[in-house]
C-alpha cells in the first residue's frame, strides 16, 4: 500500500511535462513491464499518460482516450497487452495516430499468443509490434521518441546522448 502511494505521488511529479506519448495496457498487471516504456520516456524528457484501459473489460474507457487524445497532444500510443492481445489492434481502429503494440508474457502460452494477434492484422490497420515483455516495451518507448524526434530537435538530442551513453557501458572486455 505504501509502495503505491509512493508510485502514484511520483507520477504526480512526473506529469509536470505535458504528455506526448500514451502508454495503454490492458491490465494493472501490466505494469511491471509496461513500465520499462514509462521509465526509456521520461529518461529521454518526453512526458506519458499511462493509462490501464483494456479492449474488452473497458471499451468505453478506450474510445473516450482515443477521442480526446490528440486534442491533448497525444502523438503517439503504445499498447501494451497479453493473452488474446487486441488492444493495439483497436486503439489503432480508433486513432490515426501511430500504435505500437507490445506482447506481453502473462498468459500461459508466455506471450507467444500475444505477439501473434498483436503482430498479425490484417492489411489496412497497421500496429507496429515490438518483442515480448520488458525489452519490447523500452524498445516501444525509444521507438516512440524517435518518432517524436524527426520534428524535436531536444528529444532527437536526447536520444542521441542515450545512445552514447548506452555505448559508453558496454566494456571492451569480459
Ligand atoms: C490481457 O489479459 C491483459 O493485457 C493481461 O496481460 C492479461 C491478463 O489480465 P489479468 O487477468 O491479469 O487482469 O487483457
Amino acid at each position: 500500500m505504501a509502495a503505491r502511494k509512493k508510485s502514484s505521488r511520483s507520477r504526480a511529479k512526473k506529469q509536470k511535462v505535458p504528455a506526448r506519448v500514451g502508454v495503454l495496457m490492458g491490465s494493472a498487471n501490466d505494469y511491471d513491464v509496461m513500465k520499462a516504456a514509462e521509465d526509456a520516456l521520461e529518461g529521454l524528457g518526453v512526458g506519458c499518460d499511462v493509462r490501464v484501459i483494456s479492449a474488452h473489460r473497458t471499451p468505453e474507457r478506450l474510445t473516450r482516450f482515443l477521442d480526446e487524445a490528440e486534442d491533448r497532444g497525444i502523438e503517439v500510443v503504445i499498447c501494451g497487452a497479453g493473452a488474446a492481445a487486441h488492444l493495439a489492434g483497436v486503439t489503432a481502429a480508433h486513432t490515426l495516430l501511430p500504435v505500437l503494440g507490445v506482447p506481453i508474457d502473462s498468459s500461459p502460452l508466455q506471450g507467444l499468443d500475444a505477439l501473434l494477434a498483436t503482430v498479425q492484422m490484417p492489411g489496412g490497420i497497421p500496429v507496429g509490434t515490438l518483442g515480448i515483455g520488458k525489452a519490447g516495451a523500452k524498445n516501444a518507448g525509444l521507438l516512440a521518441a524517435a518518432i517524436i524526434a524527426r520534428k524535436d530537435p531536444a528529444v532527437r538530442a536526447a536520444l542521441a546522448e542515450f545512445r552514447v551513453q548506452q555505448s559508453a557501458k558496454v566494456p571492451e572486455r569480459p
